[in-house]
């Protein structure tokens, strides 16, 4: 009996977390919490996107994905397509200049 739970708990595993990636990326432009904010709920939003967190201080996106789903270089797109540059994906200069005066570069503070 123990072993059959055993064998379960160990399928369950592999059904929910086999696929999934981790990445940091680099998010040099972003300024301060709201640029945290509209980071994470936009890549949250991004399909096979499972975790998202950013630190403000360090400029980085710690990242979990479905690497079957979506890859690194969507997930840039994505942020870059809220006005950040991410990693060596540059920001969509619409969107940048669309962002509050905070979050763009050297803006108010
Ligand atoms: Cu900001």
């Amino acid at each position: 009996m123990k072993h059959l739970i055993l064998s379960i708990s160990i399928l369950g595993l592999i059904a929910c977390g086999g696929d999934t990636a981790k990445a940091d990326i680099q998010l040099a432009t972003m300024q301060c919490g709201m640029c945290k904010q509209t980071i994470e709920s936009g890549v949250a939003e991004v399909d096979g996107v499972v975790k998202v967190e950013v630190d403000t201080e360090k400029k980085v996106g710690h990242v979990t994905y479905k690497a079957g789903v979506v890859d690194i270089a969507a997930i840039e797109k994505a942020i870059a397509a809220l006005g950040y540059d991410a990693n060596d994906t540059k920001a969509d200069p619409d969107a940048y200049a669309a962002l509050p005066g905070c979050c763009q570069i050297g803006g108010m503070h």
